[in-house]
């Protein structure tokens, strides 16, 4: 789809190749979890293309567009790592003319997740941590888990970013710990069925 190249390339355009290998990562990552759990291979690619598009921005336009967007509400008094995630999603329908609202949120949640998270988020969080190019420590347990269970997968690698957190006596956005414990909770519904 012409389209979708030329979304690509502009993406591509806005970060360092490192970053660009990564996302590539993604995408791949996102498509082969889309297809294992029924969630539209498509719509994954689209979302994994343009997940960390504003990652490499300037701080100060990211602010700019996250108060814009709408989607501040708290996350101006949390950490400015946690902001790519909703200006990526604003930028995507506004300059990229993606108007599908779960890839909007996929992009959008992709850094934090969410508690509802649909299959498409979820599968977009995931392939975030699980693709080619990770290898921080734990990354092979999480990759062990995506084999059954999405959920589980994904507390395994909220468990991870949240020890981290601890660890850097970082402040904790409290999404991501609502995120968690939601996944826990449905990772443990859907085993006892
Ligand atoms: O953009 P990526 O590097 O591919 O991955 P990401 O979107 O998951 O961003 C990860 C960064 O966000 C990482 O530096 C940790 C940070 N982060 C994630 N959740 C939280 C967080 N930082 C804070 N302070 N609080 C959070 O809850
Ligand atoms: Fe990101
Ligand atoms: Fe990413």
């Amino acid at each position: 789809m012409a389209h979708k190249e030329w979304i690509m390339n502009s993406v591509r355009e806005q970060m360092p190749e490192k970053r660009w290998r990564h996302t590539e990562g993604v995408i791949q990552s996102a498509i082969q979890l889309a297809k294992q759990y029924g969630s539209d291979p498509s719509k994954a690619e689209l979302a994994a293309i343009l997940h960390d598009v504003a990652k490499y921005w300037p701080v100060e336009r990211q602010r700019e567009v996250l108060i814009e967007s709408g989607y501040a509400e708290d996350l101006l008094a949390y950490d400015k790592p946690l902001w790519h995630g909703p200006v990526g999603a604003y930028v995507a329908q506004k300059e990229y003319g993606i108007a599908d609202q779960d890839i909007l949120n996929a992009i959008r949640y992709h850094t934090s997740g969410r508690v509802g998270m649909s299959l498409l988020e979820k599968v977009i969080c995931l392939a975030d941590y699980i693709e080619p190019g990770r290898d921080f420590p734990g990354v092979e347990d999480i990759r062990r888990l995506s084999a059954s269970s999405l959920e589980e997968a994904l507390v395994e690698g909220l468990d991870g970013t949240i020890r981290f957190l601890l660890e850097q006596k970082q402040i904790v956005y409290p999404m991501t710990i609502l995120a968690r414990n939601a996944l826990l909770k449905e990772a443990k519904e859907t085993k006892h069925k």
